[in-house]
């Protein structure tokens, strides 16, 4: 330790006793390969879903579309249906929130980049399933609907989702587009 004229004294007693053994490496850290977002994809359609909620008659409603989407009638999984897609057409999809808690929306068996914040164009690389929608603010999202089927679409927070910000999507198999053809 030092006193106050920054001369190295003795220290009444050990403090610490610390030793390192061996040749000392130092590595890159590994980060997961980045996709960046393809700026040649043109999405074909474009769709908001307005994220909002609010407590009416005492009970609170997280809603999709000014609509709590649990219907109810066949249990707690009877989801209204929020849209219909077609498999391997890009759709951009922006989600509007007009109240203050954020929701990490979730989307089920797709994937999805996150192309602006706001309006406003981000970077924010890699695929996802799930983005961040802030209170307030929109999100939008170029999803590639590459997996046919009925999927779920919610927000992550349980009690969001259990009070109505959760619907289902169907995605309708590219084979159905193309029996036009002759
Ligand atoms: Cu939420």
């Amino acid at each position: 330790m030092l006193d106050e004229n920054n001369e190295v004294v003795e220290a009444p007693f050990d403090l610490v006793v610390a030793a390192v053994e061996g040749e000392v490496v130092t590595e890159e850290p590994v980060y997961p390969e980045v996709v960046h977002p393809d700026a040649t994809v043109t999405p074909a359609e474009e769709h908001t879903w307005e994220l909002s909620g609010g407590v009416t008659l005492g009970i609170v409603r997280f809603t999709i579309d000014g609509k709590a989407l649990i219907v109810g009638e066949g249990g707690p999984m009877d989801h209204a249906m929020i849209g219909e897609f077609t498999q391997g057409v890009p759709v951009a999809i922006t989600l509007s929130s007009d109240v203050s808690p954020a929701h990490p929306f979730h989307v089920h068996g797709q994937f999805f980049q996150i192309i602006a914040r706001d309006g406003r164009p981000v970077f924010e690389p890699g695929l996802r399933d799930t983005v961040h929608v802030r209170g307030t603010e929109t999100a939008t999202i170029l999803a590639y609907f590459e997996n046919p089927g009925m999927w779920m679409v919610h927000c992550h927070i349980a009690e969001h989702g259990e009070r109505g910000m959760m619907a289902d999507l169907m995605v309708h198999e590219a084979e159905a587009a193309s029996h036009d053809h002759p």
